[in-house]
């Protein structure tokens, strides 16, 4: 088949519907408790509704007792949200001191490979460790395109459409560039 096609979207990613819910991932920047938070965590949790949330407190029981760590990645279900799995994964916090992009690109590539593993078509990203983890946009931007294009590069992309999803201009245009630049 075709390569994997990168988009860019600007809004909510709770609110970002693919064609086929049923083979939709999107991707939750969470932290190593699995249990919630702020920023795009909290809206995932409260627009995907409580089921999201007992299959984090199931997977934290069982396989995940010490937590998710960063750069690693989750699947469940997505509850009431527009998509068929919620991947979580871990951004590094961001540091002037301590070079930490290797845990951020792991973080969209173990991503995409849970996507694949679940069986998912098409993956919506939002922008891992630029929120509350403090990464600066345009880099946590080049990281993340530059990971996905290599990793979906190769003879089998596994999935068909990676979106970017983008809270707000800055996001958007920091994306956009990084994704024009190449
Ligand atoms: N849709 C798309 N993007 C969003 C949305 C949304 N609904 N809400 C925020 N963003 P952040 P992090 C953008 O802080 O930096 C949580 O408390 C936001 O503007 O959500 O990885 C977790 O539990 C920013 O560009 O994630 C962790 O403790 C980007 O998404 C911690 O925050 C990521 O911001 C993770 O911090």
């Amino acid at each position: 088949m075709d390569s994997t096609r990168l988009e860019l979207h600007r809004g909510d990613i709770t609110r970002f519907a693919e064609h086929d819910a049923a083979t939709a991932a999107i991707v939750n920047a969470a932290n190593s408790s699995l249990l919630g938070g702020g920023g795009v965590d909290g809206a995932i949790h409260r627009a995907g509704g409580p089921s999201i949330l007992e299959e984090c407190r199931r997977l934290r029981a069982t396989t995940l007792r010490a937590g998710l760590p960063a750069g690693d990645a989750v699947a469940t279900t997505a509850g009431r949200l527009p998509a068929r799995w919620v991947i979580h994964t871990v951004g590094p916090v961001y540091s002037r001191d301590d070079d930490r992009s290797e845990t951020l690109a792991s973080c969209y590539r173990r991503s995409l490979e849970v996507a694949r593993d679940v069986g998912a078509r098409t993956v919506a990203f939002p922008a891992v460790s630029a929120g509350v983890y403090g990464w600066p946009l345009r880099d946590a931007a080049r990281v993340a395109v530059h990971t996905v294009r290599e990793a979906t590069g190769a003879d089998d992309p596994g999935v068909d459409v990676v979106t970017f999803v983008l809270f707000g201009d800055e996001a958007f245009e920091a994306f956009a560039a990084e994704l024009d630049a190449h």
